[in-house]
């Protein structure tokens, strides 16, 4: 078996953002494939974002992979942020006009994409590295990719480059075509873990001298927790008492409050960077999600921008497919980039907010604490942080 040689759209990595494309191009009727360097079994394991936005919610369901969703997925009315010992609720459906987010792990949306697609769906190939693509600024590019050890060419019309920010797919455009604009932080994040029931029923959001803290959760009976540490840290440096002590300490209020503490199953530390490769399409090859751009989590933005980029890319390769015309095509990069730059601003100003940078002055943790009591104090300022959480419209 040598695999497919030609189809119309090639997607480069099954993430979410490739498999909820591949997903809407075949409602649309389109033929693709997709091609993912890991196994099934890795893809469907790596931990990562928890939040959906109302937006997110609407397009999993509209491609019919809305049932567990629906069924597991926690409804979440608001979040709260703590500093200087005082919690702030943010209740978003009274500051946005009725909207919410939903809790359901990244980890199970990619498992009910990859279980529809497998069932009904164009062709996944798990094991399938691209290791090149060629022939951007013709009219059928190529994926050069390794499957089960073989070397093969796949051609196509488009290659959609949904490989994530280490992919390949990026290095295709010619770098006098393309610009990045980036920013790092000199902190990560420790995530983890953990079999304990959430101690609050909304995630929290912690500023503190000793760093930022956030509260989240995967189901009703596991919590997820990151702790601010600094860059280079070994998880092996952090035994359970010491992290749950350190979220104890950073999320101290002087109401009542209680950290339910419990057995933790992973631990793992995660740089922050904030990165936008501009544009997001040269000729046939064009980027989505992290392959063009990442944000640092504390904004809890990364998936659904990818979502939102496929959402508008996948609207686009249906109208040219149905009308002949590349107009929304065309238009894709700009309208992408609108939406990815609120993004980044949101998440860096809810990380340079939250986080305590080891540089800091007293100064700047003065600016943060006025901030956060603007936010807690003024419902214009609590609107605009409800409003960029939740998700704005799709542009
Ligand atoms: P993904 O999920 O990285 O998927 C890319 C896929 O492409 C495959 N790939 C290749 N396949 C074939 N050939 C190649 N040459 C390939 N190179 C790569 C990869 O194996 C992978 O399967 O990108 P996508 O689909 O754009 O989705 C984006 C989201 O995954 C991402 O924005 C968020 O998860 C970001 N993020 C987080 N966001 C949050 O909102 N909250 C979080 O807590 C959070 N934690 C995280 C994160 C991202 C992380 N990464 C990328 C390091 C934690 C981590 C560790
Ligand atoms: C998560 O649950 O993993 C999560 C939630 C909110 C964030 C980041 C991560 O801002």
């Amino acid at each position: 078996m040598t695999g497919p040689r030609h189809t119309t759209v090639g997607i480069i990595g099954a993430g979410p953002a490739g498999l909820l494309l591949a997903r809407l191009l075949h409602r649309a009727g389109m033929d693709c494939t997709v091609l993912e360097h890991r196994d099934r079994a890795y893809v469907e394991r790596r931990q990562r974002a928890g939040i959906l936005e109302q937006g997110t919610v609407d397009v999993l369901r509209a491609c019919g992979a809305g049932e567990r969703l629906d069924r597991e997925g926690l409804v979440h009315d608001g979040i709260e942020l703590r500093h200087d010992r005082r919690a702030h609720r943010l209740d978003f459906p009274a500051l946005t006009g009725g909207r919410r987010v939903t809790v359901y792990a990244q980890t199970e949306v990619v498992k009910d994409l990859i279980a529809l697609q497998l069932a009904s769906g164009p062709p996944l190939l798990f094991d399938a590295q691209a290791l090149a693509v060629a022939g951007a600024d013709t009219s059928r590019p190529r994926i050069r990719y390794r499957h089960k050890g073989r070397e093969h060419t796949l051609t196509c019309d488009y290659v959609i480059g949904c490989d994530g920010f280490h992919g390949v797919t990026r290095s295709a455009v010619p770098a006098h075509e393309r610009r990045t604009y980036e920013r790092s932080y000199p902190y990560s994040w420790l995530g983890v873990l953990a079999e304990v029931p959430p101690s609050s029923d909304e995630l929290i959001y912690a500023h503190s001298a000793r760093g930022f803290a956030l509260f989240s959760m995967r189901t009703p009976t596991v919590s997820r927790l990151y702790l601010q540490v600094p860059n280079g840290t070994d998880p092996a440096d952090w035994p359970d008492d010491r992290i749950w002590d350190e979220l104890e300490r950073r999320a101290a209020v002087d109401t009542p409050w209680k950290l339910e503490r419990g057995p933790i199953t992973a631990k793992s530390v995660l740089p922050m960077r904030s990165s936008v490769t501009e544009p997001m399409r040269y000729g046939r090859i064009l980027l989505a999600g992290d392959a063009a751009h990442i944000v640092p989590p504390t904004g809890a933005k990364g998936l659904n921008l990818a979502v939102a980029d496929v959402t508008v890319l996948a609207r686009a390769l249906a109208h040219l497919h149905r009308t002949g015309s590349t107009a929304l095509l065309d238009a894709y990069s700009a309208t992408c980039l609108r939406r990815v730059w609120r993004a980044e601003h949101f998440s860096s100003f809810m990380t340079s907010t939250l986080h305590t940078d080891p540089d800091q002055s007293p100064f700047e943790t003065r600016l943060q604490l006025s901030q956060l009591d603007r936010i807690a104090t003024s419902p214009h300022a609590a609107a605009e942080l409800a409003e960029n959480y939740t998700g704005l419209p799709l542009g």
